[in-house]
């Protein structure tokens, strides 16, 4: 029955209900009438009498819908119910945050709610999704779901991406399912750095960064590994990103300097990268530990702007903007090659306003993937910084009290850094090495908070002294 009101549907594109009736409200209207068994359709040419108003506006808006797009029939919603939870931490009513589902497929969700929405649901969510029944030749109406699909389960804060909490099976229409969502750690990264002894560096040197990044579990890629990795994620679009800690590109993912090289492709489907010390793209790698120099026009052409277009050899300390804050930035540094572009996402400026920390996104909306660029210098950034960008979108716990360098240990050469920024009881630091700014000497070692590092303070820095690899 239903199919041939689609077909003479079809027939009437011009239906004056195009403008008074918004498809999705029509949906959730025709679901309404499907549980109403007692409506007809009268076998007429452009007009059907049916006893609901409801199922009338139904059938209009059938009359909209082309052959091409011709959507299926609606079905009992799929309920799903229960608590939320997120790190831990039970999820409230007042708290705002939005459970959404979504099936492969289809552009808009095809059920969301609000934490809150239902007042007599309390502290409870209550998730309907959307089914419809397909009948011959008609395609997904975009919002809904149909029965034997699975859905995923989303969960969206508000802030970074959304995050995934269950695939379900829709088993049916009209069922109503108990299942107590707990999300933890966020997004699930592949982590990983790029490293190859065989490529060259220009300002960055050593394994420190390797190291500490090994530690905390990632995986390191080699040139060839790097350009196969790449491919694997844009394969499978799995959350991903590669911190480089050489600051030469290699050959093998910028194998031109177009944005058809790997890289590009790589950023293009969402993936992510960190890159600190010089200019990203400023020199190509070769495997024979030569360079070829790109000059800015390897930012250019392959990122599509130039990643070094501030004032050069500024050397002031650079403001962590209310953005880089979010991103997770705690330490600031002397800038040397900071960018002056209008698209980017400033991290953090240098002392005339051009953008020392940047991120540039590639996928249209996103806001935590992209090439993330920071650190414009030589020299070592903070560790701590390096991971939390790397993985913002999830939070880490905030870096240990007396680690300067932020690798997850007080050691010897932290303590190195606490005599350069000791200067006693209420006198600022006045570290003496070029590097090694106020900010950092009083995020770091300030344990009582009072604007100075003295002998108070090293008390505290002997009791939380770890030693190394830790
Ligand atoms: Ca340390
Ligand atoms: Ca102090
Ligand atoms: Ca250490």
């Amino acid at each position: 029955m239903f199919g041939a009101i689609q077909e003479r549907g079809c027939t009437r594109r011009k239906s004056p209900a195009r403008s008074s009736c918004p498809p999705g409200k029509c949906l959730e209207r025709m679901e309404h009438q499907r549980r109403r068994p007692e409506h007809e359709v009268e076998d007429q040419r452009v007009s059907f009498r049916i006893r609901s108003a409801g199922a009338t506006a139904a059938v209009l808006a059938f009359g909209i819908m082309t052959c091409a797009t011709m959507a299926g029939i609606p079905e009992p919603s799929f309920v799903l119910h229960g608590t939320l939870a997120v790190d831990g931490q039970t999820i409230k009513a007042t708290d705002g945050v939005t459970i959404l589902a979504r099936v492969d497929g289809v552009a808009e969700p095809v059920g969301t709610y609000q934490m809150g929405d239902n007042p007599a649901a309390r502290d409870n969510y209550v998730l309907r999704i959307r089914l419809e029944s397909l009948a011959d030749g008609s395609g997904q109406s975009g919002n809904a779901a149909v029965v034997g699909q699975t859905a995923h389960i989303m969960i969206d804060q508000g802030v970074g991406p959304q995050r995934h909490a269950a695939d379900v099976e829709l088993t049916a229409g009209g069922a109503v399912v108990t299942l107590d969502l707990s999300v933890r750690g966020g997004i699930t990264w592949h982590r990983a750095v790029y490293y190859d002894e065989r490529y060259p560096s220009v300002w960055t040197s050593g394994t420190w960064m390797l190291d500490h990044l090994v530690r905390q579990g990632y995986t390191v890629l080699d040139a060839d590994v790097l350009k196969a990795w790449m491919i694997a994620r844009i394969a499978d679009n799995q959350p991903s990103v590669v911190v480089f800690v050489q600051d030469a590109v290699p050959d093998t993912v910028a194998e031109t300097m177009t944005p058809d090289c790997t890289l590009r492709q790589y950023l293009n489907a969402g993936g992510k990268v960190v890159w600190y010390a010089d200019i990203p793209l400023f020199y190509q790698g070769h495997v024979d530990g030569t360079t070829t120099g790109w000059g800015v026009e390897g930012s250019m052409e392959v990122l599509g702007f130039n990643a070094a277009g501030g004032d050069w050899e500024s050397g002031t300390e650079v403001s962590i903007t209310g953005g880089g804050l979010n991103w997770g930035l705690t330490r600031t540094w002397l800038s040397q090659r900071p960018a002056e572009h209008a698209g980017l996402r400033a991290l953090a400026h240098d002392g005339y306003g051009d953008t020392a920390a940047w991120v540039m996104h590639y996928v249209e909306g996103d806001t935590y993937r992209g090439f993330v660029r920071f650190f414009d210098r030589w020299g070592r950034p903070n560790g701590h910084d390096v991971r939390q960008l790397a993985v913002f979108g999830n939070q880490l716990p905030p870096p240990l009290d007396n680690d300067y360098d932020g690798d997850e240990d007080v050691d010897a050469r932290d303590l190195v850094l606490f005599d350069r920024c000791f200067d006693g009881p209420e006198a600022t630091p006045t570290p003496p090495w070029a590097g090694i700014t106020v900010h950092n000497c009083l995020a770091t070692f300030d344990s009582d908070e009072d604007a100075d590092v003295d002998l108070a303070d090293f008390a505290g820095m002997q009791n939380t002294f770890t030693g190394s690899d830790f």
